[in-house]
């Protein structure tokens, strides 16, 4: 069995839900763990004020009993706060009354950048608010929530997953002066994985590889544009002689341009990933666009926003490499009890006499 994550929810609908299945039985959770971790997302400079509105913290529905998992499907919830103001708007149901609150008129101004254009004219929609919702970064929430849970996984055998703006001074400068021109910026974040075995991943077949799969899981994440791993980019304008980490007598490197991974394989060393963030697309001084009501010309919609989700960011690429290592990391020790993968780890360990 591997681990698997499936996702639900709209931005402005009732909740969002995660339900990850493959989770060794027996694993302990911490819930401050996971809602500490719900708090850092909320807590970034720049956020909108929809953060005021949310006390984000998860509850679960199954899979758990007294703080240790059964090896069932773990059904988490994350509910949203804002709903209230969108009962009418977001209704699943047929609402019945009025039309109140938030939410009762169709947007037909898609924003450039957005999913809007592209989700009405895909699904067919005659409202933007149906694309929008579900592409919204709201969602990143409930992924928070199970890089929470993969990290509880991964430091049973050492490993330790932490996220970090490249440069954060710099990027809150840039904040305060685009929120002061009612405009958004993005920004690079970096993810450093410590204590990660060699071996995770696999050249085998590209599905396998550690580099595609964090490449995958990052690239997922709204509003990135770019992923880079180890050296990335700069490699390229590098001689093959100065771009390769020389292998030691006990088999650790002196340096880690390679990020950690070779051929798609952990190497033991630090993995160092760093992800590309674009600025969000919904701007206070709206760029051109179409009504797809009349067919005009049109600025495109303006409406509540972040000026910068970067920090946010760290914390979302943070849960989604801790996520793909948990992956990679159950496929190499299985275990359907938390005491047999740790078990795996330390006698793969003892075989590659890795200390
Ligand atoms: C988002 C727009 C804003 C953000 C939201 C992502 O929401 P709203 O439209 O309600 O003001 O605050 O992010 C969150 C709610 C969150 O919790 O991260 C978007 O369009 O992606």
């Amino acid at each position: 069995m591997t681990l698997r994550l499936a996702t639900a929810g709209e931005s402005h609908g009732p909740a969002l839900v995660a339900i990850l299945s493959g989770l060794p039985a027996g694993l302990e959770l911490d819930r401050d763990a996971i809602d500490g971790d719900l708090r850092r997302r909320q807590q970034g400079y720049g956020r909108s004020p929809r953060q005021q509105i949310e006390q984000d913290a998860v509850e679960v529905l199954a899979g758990l009993r007294h703080g240790r998992t059964l090896g069932t499907p773990l059904a988490l919830v994350v509910r949203n706060a804002d709903h209230r103001n969108w009962t009418w708007g977001m209704a699943p149901w047929p609402p019945e009354g009025e039309p109140s609150g938030k939410g009762t008129k169709p947007v037909t101004l898609p924003r450039p950048g957005h999913a809007d254009l592209a989700g009405v004219l895909k699904y067919g929609h005659e409202d933007v608010r149906n694309a929008l919702e579900r592409a919204s970064a709201r969602h990143t929430a409930v992924h928070v929530a199970a890089g929470a849970v993969a990290k509880a996984l991964l430091a049973t055998i050492g490993l330790a997953v932490a996220g970090s703006v490249a440069d954060e001074e710099a990027l809150r400068a840039a904040i305060d002066e685009a929120r002061a021109e009612r405009d958004t910026v993005g920004g690079v974040v970096e993810v450093r994985a410590t204590g990660v075995p060699p071996g995770l991943g696999s050249y085998a077949t590209k599905d396998d590889r550690l580099d595609a799969r964090l490449a995958f899981a990052l690239m997922g994440i709204q509003a990135v544009k770019g992923v880079e791993i180890g050296d990335g980019f700069a490699l390229a304008e590098l001689r093959g002689s100065e771009a390769h980490d020389e292998i030691r007598t006990d088999r650790r490197r002196d340096t880690n341009r390679a990020g950690g991974i070779e051929a798609g394989v952990s190497n033991g060393e630090e993995i160092v990933v760093r992800a590309a963030m674009k600025p969000l697309p919904t701007l206070m001084k709206p760029l051109g666009s179409v009504d797809l009501a009349t067919g005009e010309e049109a600025a495109a919609l303006v409406e509540r926003s972040d000026v910068a989700a970067v920090e946010a960011l760290a914390v979302v690429a943070e849960a989604a490499v801790a996520w793909e290592l948990a992956v990679a990391a159950r496929d190499k020790f299985g275990g359907d009890a938390i005491r047999d993968f740790v078990a795996a780890h330390a006698s793969y360990l003892e075989r590659i006499e890795w200390h």
